[in-house]
């Protein structure tokens, strides 16, 4: 694990003449300290800064990790779509809240101010009205990467409805369990999408998804690509024909804090997705702090964040933590690829993004597609923040994310947290903390984090510990339930150990106090009584010049307890033969002997979510041997992991 330090660069100070929110990193020692000795007064001084309550809380913070049953800010009352809507079209009604950047470069960009969303955001949530949804129901929405996504967030927010946005990727099969469970009255899609120059069937896939769905009074539809649509008359209804018969402003539903303001299902390592549920304002508080602090977000700032609004962080950091700070958030149709892997610059330069937010899976891809002289024709100037979400960023992808859109004059933050945190929880600041690549470093203001044994269930004090990541106290931006399903939520997060939120990860604190992410706990491998993080393999294996993408996988073996297989694909046509022996050879020299895989697999690509994330549980199945995959529902591209299976019996 490397110690390099990287500094906020100084020519970052050059660009940002004010200087970050927080002046300097001793400032957010004595910040996070004061947040950890009294959260109670911490929070509620940022709630009361940065968020605007019509009627003020009297209570900041009650319950336990015990009982399950925490709550925040109690006796306010707040509404979410006021909050990143109103109060800015109030101060400043032509500030741009919305860059529309098309899945096609030639059908042009389109802005649309503050004012401007505010009256989006009535007429559609006076048209939900009409249609039924009373606070406290879910909707549902289906839609592509357009601005009417984010309208349908803040209307079902203004009128205290609860949203459930399913990633428009998604099978008819996967949406009608999502609606079935939210019992949603109404659906919102459109008609069709466009994503890497294809069309997406939105409309279609929910005509068969309600099909057996008694609950569903009205699907309704916006006109995206004008393309031919069933209809079924009576239950379907034209957006545009609709919201025009509604004012151009409703006032907001006040709402109780801990109210809940969206779910959204993720998968568990078992059963079925489960439907996370995040309350008002603590969930809007978290994107704030995180937006303020480890974004230095600025109300002058263009906000891009490439997370699909369908996962958390394209709720929390393309949609709230923009919009309630009041900067310009970006938003992206297309993919990087499409028309060309210099998409992502492109657009960066074209809106003068301050801040570019993605995904190390796309920073690999992308990192084997492009060289530096293909994009050196970008102006990338206004950009000044870089981050990285969803996985570790392996050293080497850090330091060209960094170099490759930053010019090393960036700063570049890696984030930790999950659906279920609701915002970041390990990160360093940016333009505050000294960086170290591949290392998510420190916790965020008010996080308490602990590092726990797994075996005795001690937390282990200090430096240079290894051992799961958990967090001590609750936080305001915590998720208050499964929905349906208290007892699992208490079982997955609280159970294991008493008195902590156990987060699912393994993490290691290094001499300094950072914090480096090591993957699922799951994802460990135990060779010989060594421990070996999965992540660790595969950065080491990153860095060999043959390697696109890897994933290693622990399979049993009867005589180390454990064997590491890892399944890799190359960037060129290799001979596999010889490359699986000098990859072999690379993790022995870099790691350990121990660390070297027995066996490598070579293979054209490997199974990944539809958000990028390499499914590990199909890799692991099919090693060793097991032709029953369970729930695959979430996974991309099943061609890939049949292509996968056929390499493999024929080795
Ligand atoms: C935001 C998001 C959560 C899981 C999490 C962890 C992994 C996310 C990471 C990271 C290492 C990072 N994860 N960010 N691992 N470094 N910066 O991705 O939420 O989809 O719920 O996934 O993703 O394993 O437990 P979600």
């Amino acid at each position: 694990m490397t110690s390099e330090i990287v500094h906020v660069p100084s020519k970052w100070r050059a660009k940002h003449p004010h200087g970050a929110h927080l002046n300097g990193f001793l400032e957010y020692r004595t910040l996070y300290e004061e947040s950890i000795r009294s959260p109670d007064t911490f929070w509620a001084k940022q709630a009361r800064e940065l968020l605007s309550f019509t009627q003020d809380f009297h209570t900041t913070r009650i319950g336990s990790f015990q009982n399950g049953d925490n709550a925040w800010f109690l006796g306010g009352q707040l509404n979410a779509s006021f909050c990143c809507v109103d109060r800015h079209a109030i101060q400043d009604p032509d500030r741009v809240a919305i860059i529309y950047e098309p899945d096609d470069p030639q059908d042009g960009s389109q802005s649309i101010t503050y004012a401007e969303l505010l009256r989006h955001v009535s007429r559609l949530a006076g048209c939900l009205r009409a249609r039924g949804v009373r606070k406290g129901d879910i909707v549902t929405i289906y839609m592509p990467m357009i601005p009417e996504a984010v309208f349908a967030l803040l209307a079902c927010a203004r009128i205290g409805a609860v949203h459930s946005v399913v990633f428009a990727g998604f099978s008819a099969g996967a949406l009608q369990d999502r609606i079935v469970d939210a019992k949603s009255k109404v659906v919102i899609t459109t008609d069709e999408g466009r994503r890497g120059g294809k069309v997406i069937h939105t409309k279609s896939v929910v005509d068969d998804a309600v099909k057996d769905c008694s609950c569903v009074s009205t699907i309704l539809t916006f006109r995206q690509t004008g393309g031919d649509v069933p209809w079924t008359v009576g239950r379907d209804l034209w957006w545009d024909e609709e919201v025009k018969k509604y004012p151009a402003y409703i006032s907001p539903e006040p709402m109780q804090s801990e109210d809940p303001l969206f779910l959204l299902y993720t998968s568990g390592s078992t059963g079925k997705p489960k439907g996370v549920l995040h309350s008002t304002a603590g969930y809007l508080l978290g994107a704030a702090v995180t937006g303020k602090y480890v974004f230095d977000i600025h109300q002058k700032d263009r906000f891009f964040c490439s997370g699909d609004i369908g996962w958390i962080t394209g709720h929390t950091y393309t949609v709230y933590a923009p919009l309630v700070l009041g900067c310009t958030t970006i938003i992206f149709e297309g993919t990087p690829a499409y028309p060309s892997f210099k998409r992502y610059w492109e657009v960066v330069a074209k809106c003068a993004a301050t801040h570019f937010y993605t995904a190390p899976t796309a920073l690999r891809l992308l990192k084997s597609k492009i060289k530096k002289e293909e994009i050196e024709c970008f102006d990338m100037r206004q950009l000044r923040i870089l981050g990285s979400v969803g996985e570790p960023i392996a050293p080497e992808i850090w330091k060209w994310f960094h170099n490759f859109f930053g010019s090393n004059q960036t700063t570049l933050t890696d984030t930790y947290w999950q659906t279920e945190t609701g915002s970041h929880v390990v990160a360093s600041l940016a333009g505050v903390t000294p960086m170290k690549p591949g290392c998510a470093s420190l916790p965020c203001l008010g996080i308490d984090l602990a590092i726990i044994d797994p075996v005795s269930g001690e937390e282990l004090t200090g430096n240079l510990v290894v051992g799961v990541l958990a967090i001590k106290q609750p936080w305001p931006s915590m998720a208050r339930t499964i929905k349906d399903n208290h007892d699992r939520y208490m079982d997955t997060y609280f159970n294991i150990y008493k008195g902590y939120y156990f987060t699912g990860d393994g993490a290691y604190r290094d001499h300094d106090g950072y914090v480096w992410i090591r993957g699922r706990v799951d994802d460990v491998i135990n060779v010989s009584g060594h421990r070996i993080s999965t992540s660790e393999i595969e950065s080491a294996l990153l860095e060999h010049p043959a390697v696109a993408e890897t994933a290693i996988i622990g399979v049993p073996d009867n005589l180390t307890g454990e064997a590491i297989n890892a399944v890799v694909s190359l960037k060129e046509r290799e001979n596999p033969i010889d490359i699986k022996d000098e990859l072999i050879l690379h993790i022995r020299r870099t790691i350990a002997p121990f660390a070297a895989p027995k066996a490598v697999f070579i293979v054209t690509d490997l199974p990944k979510t539809r958000s990028g994330k390499i499914v590990r549980r199909i890799l692991r199945k099919a090693l060793i041997g097991e032709r029953e995959f369970g729930d695959i529902s979430t996974v991309r591209e099943l061609s890939i992991y049949w292509d996968f299976f056929r390499i493999l019996t024929s080795i």
